[in-house]
């Protein structure tokens, strides 16, 4: 399975591509998620990410989120490889669930690349923090546009399509790259296509199956009826 923000919408998370609201009406989420914007005003980027952070703290899985538990135990060999940072899947109870864009509530040293915990912040009051070890700024662990993805995830993902026999593209609109073709690589080996979404997108004319819908009301009819 490859989930988007989609499948997060009915949780109260807005989509990535969604118009933003309040403070953060002039901007387009891609302005803000790229290292340039953080080094160009860190200060905005941090804060958005505050807000953000206090959403998906507030957040609760939804039933799809729960149905994807649920079909993973009726599955031999479930894969779930998610492109969100928001950690819904694992409090829904997923395990081992492939974050290929990292995880919004870590912290990671600007410079240094590497998760900066408690304790390990300078202690002078900077807006973004500072990491104690170098004094660069701290950022949020996830990942920007024109950077790399985390090696491991992707290798581990790409593995999964590589040989599964069934790929669901639930709730992302298969804009972004390299998440973006794996349903694609799965297809090129072989896999049944099938895609949940109310929209089309740019994998729908690829997919064997669409089902044009919520995640939350499509995942758990489609366990149902299994
Ligand atoms: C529902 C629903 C409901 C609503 N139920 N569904 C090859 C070609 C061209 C460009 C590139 C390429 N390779 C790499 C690039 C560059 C770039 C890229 O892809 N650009 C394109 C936009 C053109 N990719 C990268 O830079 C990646 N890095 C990389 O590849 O490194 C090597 C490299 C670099 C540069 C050049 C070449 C190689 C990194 C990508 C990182 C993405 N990061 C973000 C931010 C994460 C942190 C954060 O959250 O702040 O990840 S961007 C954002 O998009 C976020 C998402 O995970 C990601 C995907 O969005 P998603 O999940 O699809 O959400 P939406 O909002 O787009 O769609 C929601 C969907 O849900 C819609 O379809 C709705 O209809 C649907 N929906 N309600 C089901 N209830």
């Amino acid at each position: 399975m490859l989930t988007g923000a989609g499948i997060s919408a009915e949780s109260g998370v807005p989509t990535f591509r969604d118009a933003q609201t309040g403070l953060w009406a002039k901007y387009r989420a891609e302005e803000l998620a790229t290292p340039e914007a953080f080094l160009e005003n860190p200060r905005l980027v941090w804060d958005w990410y505050v807000w953000r952070r206090q959403l998906t703290a507030q957040a609760r899985p939804n039933p799809g989120h729960f149905a994807l538990v649920e079909l993973a135990k009726r599955v031999t060999d479930f894969t779930l490889v998610t492109q969100n940072v928001d950690g819904l899947h694992a409090r829904a109870g997923s395990r081992d669930v492939i974050e290929l864009h990292g995880n919004i509530e870590l912290d990671v040293c600007f410079d240094e690349g590497t998760p900066v915990g408690a304790g390990e912040y300078r202690d002078d009051g900077s807006v973004p923090p500072r990491c104690a070890r170098c004094g660069a700024y701290v950022r949020p662990g996830v990942v920007w546009f024109g950077e790399s993805l985390p090696r491991r995830a992707l290798d581990r993902a790409e593995a999964a399509v590589g040989s599964c026999e069934l790929v669901l593209s639930i709730g992302t609109s298969s804009l972004v790259q390299p998440a973006a073709g794996l349903p694609l690589l799965a297809k090129r080996h072989g896999a049944l296509l099938v895609e949940v979404n109310p929209n089309p997108t740019p994998l729908t004319p690829h997919a064997d199956y669409v089902l044009s819908g919520p995640a939350g009301e499509v995942l758990p009819e489609l366990v149902r009826a299994l």
